[in-house]
Order: structure tokens, then sequence, then C-alpha cells
């Protein structure tokens, strides 16, 4: 039988002393934090009669997740990462610091520590027959469209069965590969020589598909690459482009997709020259466009646990 109790003194009691607001000690943001989001959950479970069984269910869940090691997938999947871009890209446009390349999100997927050349890397460390080659190469540039020096391309993207290396369920990606970092010169020149990935998908039995099958939804991103873009007087731009022609591009399980990170695919060939593994390979020209510091600041730092390895001498 539905009920409503959630107005009552006795549970707005209950949600104070279980975040220990006004209790002295803890964190008062902290505190605050915990109290709206746990009072927004007895609310629902209040206004939608959630049962006990569904509670518990819930629970469990969590745990599966924490498990399975998914908790950031979800929060990809679920619109959570996506959500913070659009409140960044309204605080950016509130204080119209706009014309940069428009950023995307991150995901779960990056591992810092890939060594750093000048202007060019291969970045194709492992045999993969099934994936070609694909050049991806550009400027950074500022907003004045000035060449930026210095800058530090990042890049990580899947192999041809959609896995990244240090996350392979497989097992056959060595660290790095597929993944790199180019460091600009006087021209802002960029360039990645690596092979085309294949669009990602769920574990299918993780606790991410689980919830996922229960909202009737698929759990697959189209073929996209990463970038981190960094340079001391910008900040720092964290975003992907999308593969072109991907049937996937609009349907993407993480919303990552916008209009203006789908380059266009070009049928190149002379690859033999460029020590690519065929002639014939694709090209994506995509140029990157820095923002200025705000107040001296790099206000789009975004701290949360990344997995790091160390580059081998060869790589
Ligand atoms: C990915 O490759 C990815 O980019 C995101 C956001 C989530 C899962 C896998
Ligand atoms: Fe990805």
């Amino acid at each position: 039988m539905s009920v409503t109790v959630f107005e009552t003194k006795e549970v707005q009691e209950l949600l104070k002393a279980a975040a220990n607001l006004n209790g002295g000690n803890g964190n008062a943001r902290f505190q605050q934090v915990v109290h709206r989001l746990l009072g927004d959950l007895f609310k629902a479970i209040d206004d939608l009669d959630i049962t006990p069984d569904e509670v518990w269910a819930g629970v469990n869940y969590l745990n599966k997740l924490g498990q399975d090691g998914e908790a950031a997938l979800l929060a990809a999947g679920l619109g959570l990462e996506k959500y913070l871009d659009i409140r960044m890209d309204a605080q950016d446009k509130a204080v119209g610091l706009d014309g940069g390349t428009p950023r995307t999100i991150e995901g779960p997927l990056y591992v810092a520590g890939a060594p750093v050349r000048d202007g060019l890397s291969k970045i194709d460390l492992d045999e993969d027959a099934g994936a070609g080659p694909l050049v991806i190469r550009g400027t950074v540039k500022g907003t004045d469209g000035k060449p930026v020096a210095n800058a530090v391309v990042e890049c990580w993207h899947a192999n041809s069965n959609g896995f990244y290396s240090h996350f392979d369920p497989t097992g056959a990606q060595t660290d790095f590969n597929l993944r790199g970092a180019v460091k600009t010169g006087a021209d802002g020149k960029y360039e990645f020589r690596t092979l085309m990935p294949v669009g990602y998908g769920c574990p299918p039995q993780g606790a991410t598909q689980q919830l996922l099958d229960g909202l009737g939804r698929h759990g697959n991103r189209p073929a996209h690459v990463h970038f981190f873009v960094t340079s001391g007087d910008h900040r720092k731009l964290t975003t992907q482009f999308n593969i072109e022609g991907d049937p996937l591009i609009w349907d993407d399980f993480a919303y990552a997709t916008r209009e203006e990170l789908i380059p266009h695919v070009v049928e190149k060939t002379g690859g033999a020259a460029l020590g690519l593994k065929t002639d014939a390979y694709k090209h994506i020209e995509f140029d990157f466009t820095l923002t200025p510091l705000l107040q001296g600041r790099d206000n789009q730092i975004v701290q949360r646990q990344r997995a790091a390895a160390e580059a081998t001498a060869t790589a």
C-alpha cells in the first residue's frame, strides 16, 4: 500500500542524523551532498512506492558494480559524464569562453604515462590483422588561429576488436598499444600513425550491461579516438572524434557524439613510404582549438582516478 512518510519529523530527523548535519565533525560539503542525495532517494522511494525487494536488488547491484570495477563505465552509460559536459559548456558560455574545439567525455579507459614524442608518434605497437592503417594529423591552435607550440596531444583508442590496451580482457595488447603523446613544435602540428579502431561494447556479463539490458538499451559506442590536449597557456581540452560512417555515430551509449567531432575520413595511398603496413591508408585531418586560461587558471582540469603505467624504453 502506498504511504507517504517522507515529510514526517521522524524521517527528516533520520536524514539529518544519517548525514551528521550540524554534527560538528566531518566535512560540511560532504554532509550537505549526502543529506541531499539520501533525501532524494528517500523521497523517490515514497513517491514511486519502491518496494523493499527493489531496494535490496539495487543495493546488491551496487556490490556487483564495484566487484566488476564498472562504476565509471556506468557513469558514462547513464549520461552522468555527458551531464557534466553540458554543465561545463554552460559555464563556458556564461563567461564568454567560446570558439574552442568542443569538449566531450573522457570515459574510463585513459592510461597515463605514454611516451611523449616530438611532432609524430607511431602508436600501433602490436599486430592487429583486422585493422588497416590510419594517419591522424592536424594543428593545435589558439582561438586567435595561431599555432600553439609545446602543446601535448595525447591520444588513445581501441583495436579492431573494440578493446583498449591495459583493459583488454583477452590480454592481447601490450601497455600503450594505440596510446601516445606528441609535443608540438612552432608550427603547432601533431601526427599519429596508427590503426583504424572499432567501436567499444560494454563487457556482456558486467554490471553496466546488466542495467542497460533492464532498460532495453545497448552498450555500444561508435568507433572513436580520444584526446587530451594540454598547453601551459591554455585550458586542457578533453575530446574525441568519431569515425565517419560508423552506424552508431548518433546512437552512442555514452552520448559523446557532437556534430563538430566527425571529421572526414580520406582514402590515400603512399602508406609504404610512411612505414604503414599497407600502401592504402585512411587519413583524418583534425585541428584542435584551445581556449585561454580563465583569470590565469585552467578551470577545466578534472580530478578523477586514472590508470597509469610505465612506458618501456623501446616503446
Ligand atoms: C569507451 O571507449 C569510452 O570511450 C567510454 C566513454 C565508455 C566506455 C568505453
Ligand atoms: Fe573510448
